[in-house]
């Protein structure tokens, strides 16, 4: 009988416990980060389970095939699925209909990124603790109304990796935590600060299972969410990213345009000269399964900069810098190709920049690769 195992199974570590033993760490906390932190986990149990609703949808079995999706399909199916009323799709031919969701008969039928940016932003409001919030969804930020304010600023990403909703790949939510300076006195120069000022950032994959790792500074911790109890159980304590790793990760379709550094690094990825096993290739294209693959077994993500785009893809404020701090925390690093992620400090709240992140001394490489090609320009 495997005693620890058992012992681990009845002493179950939610994240609110685990949060809550991490408080006297910080002795002028009142516990307002633990009541932020529900209701980030509330919002993400919500998009878990509209996401497990549209994909219940899309491969309605174990039971059947699944049902074809580059067809509309007509509305006697959707019934016959039993699932019409649930997802709000009968009658529904949009050739999307899968990113589509409505729990309520009769409400208006959302994308599901829209709705879960909505469920977000109304958990983060009302938690109380919030004054600021930054989102994928919105050009603009959102100031809390006074009378709700807290001290915190929230930037996140409330489903990243949309474009792979219909295909029943893993998406996710990312997020980053600043404290004010002063909740009486907000302005968006709270947000515009560098992520090595974050005080918490993490992501919730929705995948085979619903996993939220979670970084308040102190390591890096992951939380399986356990449907039957409706609680995220400590299932990965203090992660750490291997020093160097097998696998590299990048979209590999932009190569024609990349700098010279990015071009040598994965070249030597293919093609080692010093004797080192080539690297292999793995990119699924979605931002939270990518980095939460390389967290776990090491490698590299990389999405750079390349010709058409200068400042590479991704957005520093909820996804860059979320990541790198994650990625820190692991013991590994995050580079942007001119400095340590962290220490850029953005001007506008969606801004985009290049990113190199993950085992220690597979950025290494890439960052000694730039210094090379700095000193022959
Ligand atoms: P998506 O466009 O599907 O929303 O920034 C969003 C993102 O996905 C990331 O999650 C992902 O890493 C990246 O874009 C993929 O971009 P490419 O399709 O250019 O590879």
């Amino acid at each position: 009988m495997d005693h620890a195992a058992d012992a681990r199974r009845t002493d179950l570590m939610t994240i609110t416990r685990h949060v809550l033993n991490e408080q006297p760490k910080h002795p002028e906390s009142k516990g307002d980060f633990t009541i932020l932190l529900s209701h980030i986990v509330l919002g993400c149990k919500f998009v878990c389970s509209a996401v497990n609703k549209v994909l219940l949808f899309l491969f309605p079995s174990t039971i059947g095939s699944p049902i074809a999706i580059s067809t509309s399909i007509p509305p006697s199916l959707f019934s016959q699925a039993g699932l019409a009323k649930l997802i709000g799709l009968a009658g529904e031919t949009n050739r999307r209909p899968f990113a589509l969701l409505s729990l309520n008969q009769g409400e208006e039928q959302k994308k599901l990124d829209v709705l879960s940016n909505e469920v977000f932003v109304k958990a983060l409001i009302s938690s109380g603790r919030t004054c600021v919030l930054v989102s994928e969804e919105d050009e603009e930020a959102t100031f809390v109304d006074p009378s709700l304010r807290g001290k915190y600023c929230v930037v996140f990403d409330p489903l990243d990796g949309s474009s792979n909703i219909d295909c029943g790949v893993s998406i996710g939510t990312i997020f980053g935590i600043y404290m004010v300076k002063d909740k009486d006195n907000v302005s968006l120069d709270d947000v515009l600060q560098p992520g090595k000022h974050m005080v918490a950032a993490g992501y919730c994959m929705y995948g085979s299972s619903c996993t939220l790792v979670l970084s308040t500074g102190n390591g890096v911790n992951g939380f399986t969410l356990d449907p039957s109890l409706g609680e995220f159980i400590l299932t990965h304590p203090d992660i750490k990213i291997p020093k160097r790793g097998k696998l590299y990760s990048v979209n590999e379709g932009n190569a024609k345009n990349w700098d010279t550094p990015t071009a040598k690094f994965v070249e030597k990825c293919k093609f080692p000269k010093d004797g080192s096993s080539p690297k292999s290739l793995r990119y699924i294209g979605s931002m939270v399964a990518d980095v939460h693959r390389t967290l776990l077994y090491g490698g590299i993500f990389l999405y750079p900069a390349d010709k058409k785009s200068p400042n590479g893809k991704l957005r520093v404020l909820y996804e860059v810098f979320p990541m790198s701090f994650l990625m820190e925390q692991a013991g590994g690093q995050a580079f942007t190709g001119e400095q340590r992620a962290l220490d850029l400090v953005p001007t506008k709240i969606h801004q985009r920049s290049p990113v190199f992140l993950g085992s220690y001394d597979d950025v290494d490489e890439i960052i000694a690769l730039y210094a090379a090609e700095e000193k022959k320009a």
